[in-house]
């Protein structure tokens, strides 16, 4: 059977390939003419372990094909984004590209087809997906009127992969399959099947939804719940880290770690999601998103801080992405934190970041570029460690001997 995969993001590309390897004719659909040929030339357009492998593997056996044009399948599965329209207290889901995706796959759906929504989507977006098909071919049935007897299957199946580990992810993990009815649900665990190996639930559509919400609101939660603990230990000036390796020797304590916020495309957008829906109830998820929104501004008032004692700051910034050993810039905390100090001026910043080849235009733009990471330890008067990269683990310690070190991370 063939399976139309729409957007060839983080997401659709490895869930495509993994499809196409398992022998299955896999077209991958996306807007982004440059995504559309780097794909058939067999290359990831973004860096994630084994996947280039393959990705040329299965274009050279012809399973993976990509295009402009929307096709006719037996399945589809909608891997677009979901971003925020804004940030902080406006925030709000964006489900425009799942609009885009349902009007573009609703002129070739056929009588039989499934539809799987894979993208995170406010409480509510799978419905939405039907009513669109359903508007727009009067000549087809679908879920929820006509129940059982619909002829197109529609599920929500969120995505739960860890970037970095995504290919042993979307294999490995259990799944959530949510469908309209439990025919769709049935349809989509028909089609999962094929390739995962976890254990796979199934649910309605819109428990699926706010399950995947949940997820990342719970891990928000949690590093909130680490940072708060940041704050109150700098007050009191106690080590938070050996603070939280102590509290954790107790069975049932398991606190993650602070950090100079939470960055990312998941976690420091879904918990928002869920407060658009239920912005009376959801005040602590409101909270706790504040709470890692406001790490950036408070560690370059320590960087302000602690660059003032110095006659001529020269500042190593060390790592950009918004986690350690990614590619990824979305969202990043160290992003605004070094692009907030650029901005006020606060001394000569360094930027090291070895995961990616040039720095983006906005940075370049403020007169920034890319440092060597020994360099810039060595020129440094002041380090601020903003991302945990294995190649920053090992340092000479006496090289930051004469130095002051801010480590966001905890590393040293
Ligand atoms: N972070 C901390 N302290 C911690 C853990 C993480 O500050 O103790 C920070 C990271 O540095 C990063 C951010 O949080 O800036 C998020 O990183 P992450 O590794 O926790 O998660 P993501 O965004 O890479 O992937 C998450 C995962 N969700 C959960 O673990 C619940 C992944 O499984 C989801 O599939 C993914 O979001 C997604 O696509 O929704």
């Amino acid at each position: 059977s063939r399976i139309v995969v729409v957007g060839l993001g983080y997401i659709g590309l490895p869930t495509a390939a993994v499809f196409a390897d398992h022998g299955l004719e896999i077209v991958g659909v996306d807007v982004n003419p440059r995504v559309v040929d780097s794909v058939n030339r067999g290359r990831p357009h973004f860096g994630e372990p084994n996947l280039d492998a393959l990705v040329r593997r299965v274009v050279e056996s012809g399973k993976l094909r990509a295009t402009l044009e929307m096709e006719p399948g037996d399945a589809f599965i909608i891997a677009v984004p979901t971003p925020l329209v804004s940030h902080g207290a406006e925030a709000r889901p964006d489900i425009s590209y799942v609009e885009e995706a349902a009007k573009a796959i609703a002129p070739v759906l056929a009588p039989g087809n499934l539809v799987i929504l894979e993208s995170t989507s406010p409480v509510g977006t799978t419905e939405m997906l039907a009513s669109i098909f359903a508007d727009s071919r009067p000549d087809l049935t679908f879920p929820p009127q006509r129940g059982e007897r619909a002829q197109v299957q529609i599920a929500h199946c969120p995505e739960r992969v860890l970037p970095g580990n995504i290919l042993d992810e979307v294999v490995n993990n259990a799944r959530v399959i949510g469908g309209m009815t439990r025919k769709c649900a049935h349809a989509a665990l028909g089609l999962y099947r094929i390739v995962v190996r976890g254990e796979c639930r199934l649910t309605n559509a819109r428990t699926a939804e706010l399950t995947k919400l949940t997820e990342n609101a719970f891990r928000d939660v949690n590093i909130a719940f680490a940072n708060e603990l940041s704050f109150i230990c700098d007050r009191l000036k106690i080590n938070v880290w050996e603070l939280i390796r102590l509290a954790n020797l107790h069975p049932r304590v398991n606190i993650l770690q602070p950090g100079p916020g939470v960055g990312g495309h998941c976690i420091a957008v879904d918990p928002w999601f869920i407060v658009a829906t239920n912005p009376d109830e959801a005040r602590l998820i409101r909270g706790a998103r504040l709470i890692n929104d406001s790490k950036p501004a408070y560690v370059c008032a320590r960087v302000a801080a602690r660059a003032a004692a110095l006659k001529r700051p020269v500042i190593a910034c060390l790592g950009l992405t918004y986690k350690k050993d990614v590619d990824d810039l979305r969202e990043s905390p160290a992003v605004t934190i070094v692009r907030q100090l650029a901005e006020e001026q606060i001394g000569e910043l360094l930027v090291v970041e070895p995961n990616i080849a040039e720095l983006p235009a906005d940075l370049r733009d403020l007169g920034l570029q890319l440092h060597d990471f020994d360099d810039a330890l060595e020129r440094a008067n002041l380090v601020l460690l903003l991302v945990d990269h294995m190649s920053f683990l090992q340092i000479d310690r006496e090289v930051l001997n004469d130095k002051f070190v801010i480590d966001t991370r905890g590393i040293w």
